[in-house]
C-alpha cells in the first residue's frame, strides 16, 4: 500500500521538537490536500499543519499534548486511489514539510518495512552509527543531535559532545505522557489552601512555559542588577519634532524602542562579552547581535521576537522591524523562527509607565536590559555661569546579568555606555 508518512516538521532552524496541541482529523477520515491535519506548538508559537496529499488517515501515532522530535512519523495517510496491496510492500513515501517558508519539500524514499521508522533521511557515517550503537543511542535520539558538518551532518565530535552532556539533557520521549507540562516538573514548595470562594485558573500551555523558563533562568544564572539614570532630553525633543514626518516619510511610527535598540547594539559591539552564552565551562561569544524585544500580548502573555543583526540596521530599519514583529506577536502571526536565536533582550516596561525593574535573563543569554518610563524631572545642570535647576526628560535603565560571566565592572560599564549613547543623541539627526 502506498502511504504518505506525515512527519513532525522542522519549524525553525534550531527547533528539535514540537508539541501536538490539536488533531483536526481522526483515523478513517478522508483528507484533501491543504486540509488542516494538526496544530503543533514550539516554544510560544502555534502552527497549523496542512495535509500535503489527498487520502485516508490510516494511523495517528501520537496523542494530543505529545512532545515529538522533528522528523518523527506522526500519522500515515493512504494515498487516494491506491489499491491495497500486500502489507509487506516495500514502497514507502515520506514527506517533510518546512513551515515558515513558501517551500514544501517532499522526499520519496524506497525503504524496507524495517526502515519505515527512518526519520529525516540524515546521513550518518559508519563511525557515528557505531558510537551510537555502543552508547545505546536510538535513531530517534540521534536525530536530536545538532550536526556541525556540511548540511547539518553529525560528526564524531558532535556525538561525543552529546554523550558527554547526555546526563543533563532532557530527551524527548515520543510518548503522550511526555507533555510540555512534565518536561520540567512544576514543584509545589508551599501548600496552598483554597477557600470556597477562591477562583482556580488552570495555567495555559504558554503560561506554563513562561513559568518554567523563569524558574529555570533563576536556577541557572546568578542574577545581579545594576541601574543607571540617563538624561534623554535631546532624544525626546528630536522625537517630538520628527514623529509626524517620520511616519509620513517611512510609513511607520517611531517610538523610543528602535533608538534604545540601536544604542544597545552599538554598546554590545564595544562590549562583545555581553553577547554571549555559557556552555558548560565555555563562554560562547556570539558574532551576530540578535536583539529580542519583550512584547506584551493582549492575552496577558509575553513573547520575545528577535531583531536579527540589529547592528547592521539603521534607525528606519530597526523601527520597521520592531513594528512588524510587535504586530505579528500581538496577533499571533509570528513564525517559530522569529523567536529563536536572540543573543540579548530588551524589555520596555516604560510602555506602562514603570520606572525601574529587575528583569529575568532570557536563557541562554547572559544579560537583559529594562528600559523605564521617560519622565520629566527637575535636574541640576552645570552651566558656565553656575549650576541651575532645569526640567529634563530622564529615565532609568536597569541591566540584569549573569554573574558567572559578567562582573559588576563590565556590566556597569556596558550599561553606562548605553546611557551615554542615548544622552549624546544628535537632536539634528535627519530622518
Ligand atoms: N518612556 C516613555 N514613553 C514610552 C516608553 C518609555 N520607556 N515606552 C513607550 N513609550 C511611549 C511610546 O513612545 C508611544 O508613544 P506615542 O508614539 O507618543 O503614542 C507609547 O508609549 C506606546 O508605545 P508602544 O508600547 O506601543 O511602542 P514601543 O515601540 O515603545 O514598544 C513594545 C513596543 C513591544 C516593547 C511594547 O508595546 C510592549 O509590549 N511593552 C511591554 C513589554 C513588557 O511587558 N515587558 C515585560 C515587563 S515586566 O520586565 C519585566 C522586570 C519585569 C517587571
Amino acid at each position: 500500500m502506498a502511504n504518505f508518512n506525515i512527519l513532525m516538521p522542522k519549524l525553525g532552524e534550531s527547533i528539535q521538537e514540537g508539541t501536538i496541541t490539536k488533531w483536526f482529523v481522526k483515523e478513517g477520515d478522508t483528507v484533501e490536500e491543504d486540509d488542516m491535519l494538526f496544530e503543533v506548538a514550539t516554544d510560544k508559537v502555534d502552527s497549523e499543519i496542512p495535509s500535503p496529499v489527498d487520502g485516508v488517515i490510516t494511523k495517528i501515532l501520537f496523542l494530543e499534548d505529545s512532545l515529538v522530535p522533528v522528523g518523527e512519523i506522526l500519522a500515515v495517510i493512504k494515498l487516494e486511489g491506491e489499491e491495497d496491496e500486500e502489507p509487506t510492500s516495500p514502497e514507502e513515501i515520506s514527506i517533510a514539510t518546512t513551515v515558515g517558508s513558501t517551500e514544501t519539500s517532499s522526499k520519496i524514499t524506497e525503504s524496507s518495512v524495517d526502515e519505515s521508522r527512518k526519520l529525516s533521511n540524515r546521513f550518518y557515517s559508519p563511525l557515528v552509527k557505531t558510537i551510537a550503537k555502543e552508547e545505546n543511542i536510538s535513531l530517534e535520539e540521534l536525530e536530536t543531535i545538532d550536526g556541525s558538518g556540511a548540511n547539518g551532518r553529525v560528526q564524531k565530535k558532535d556525538i561525543l559532545g552529546y554523550i558527554e552532556n547526555r546526563g543533563i539533557r532532557q530527551i524527548a520521549k515520543p510518548q503522550a505522557e511526555n507533555s510540555v507540562a512534565s518536561v520540567i516538573e512544576r514543584k509545589k514548595p508551599v501548600p496552598v489552601s483554597i477557600g470556597v470562594e477562591d477562583k482556580i485558573i488552570e495555567m495555559g500551555r504558554v503560561r506554563k512555559l513562561i513559568a518554567d523558563h523563569m524558574v529555570m533562568s533563576k536556577q541557572v544564572s546568578p542574577h545581579v542588577t545594576s541601574v543607571v539614570e540617563a538624561d534623554v532630553t535631546e532624544l525626546v525633543l528630536w522625537r517630538n519634532r520628527n514623529k509626524v514626518d517620520f511616519q509620513q516619510k517611512h510609513g511607520d511610527k517611531i517610538t523610543f524602542m528602535p533608538i534604545f535598540t540601536e544604542a544597545v547594539a552599538a554598546a554590545i559591539a564595544e562590549y562583545p562579552l555581553i553577547n554571549s552564552s555559557v556552555d558548560g565551562d565555555k563562554i560562547i561569544v556570539k558574532k551576530d547581535i540578535n536583539i529580542g524585544i519583550a512584547v506584551a500580548k493582549p492575552d496577558g502573555n509575553l513573547i520575545v521576537p528577535v531583531i536579527r543583526n540589529a547592528e547592521q540596521r539603521n534607525l528606519v530599519g530597526l523601527a520597521k522591524e520592531l513594528n512588524r514583529l510587535a504586530n505579528a506577536a500581538r496577533t499571533n502571526r509570528l513564525d517559530p523562527g522569529e523567536i529563536q536565536g536572540g543573543t540579548f533582550t530588551i524589555t520596555n516596561f516604560g510602555s506602562f509607565r514603570n520606572i525601574i525593574g529587575t528583569p529575568i535573563i532570557n536563557q541562554p543569554q547572559v544579560a537583559i536590559l529594562a528600559t523605564g518610563s521617560i519622565e520629566k524631572k527637575p535636574a541640576v545642570l552645570e552651566t558656565p555661569s553656575g549650576d541651575v535647576i532645569a526640567i529634563r526628560h530622564k529615565m532609568y535603565l536597569s541591566l540584569s546579568y549573569d554573574h558567572r560571566v559578567i562582573d559588576g565592572a563590565l556590566g556597569g560599564a556596558f550599561l553606562r555606555r548605553i546611557a551615554d549613547i542615548l544622552e549624546q543623541f544628535d537632536i539634528n539627526r535627519s530622518i
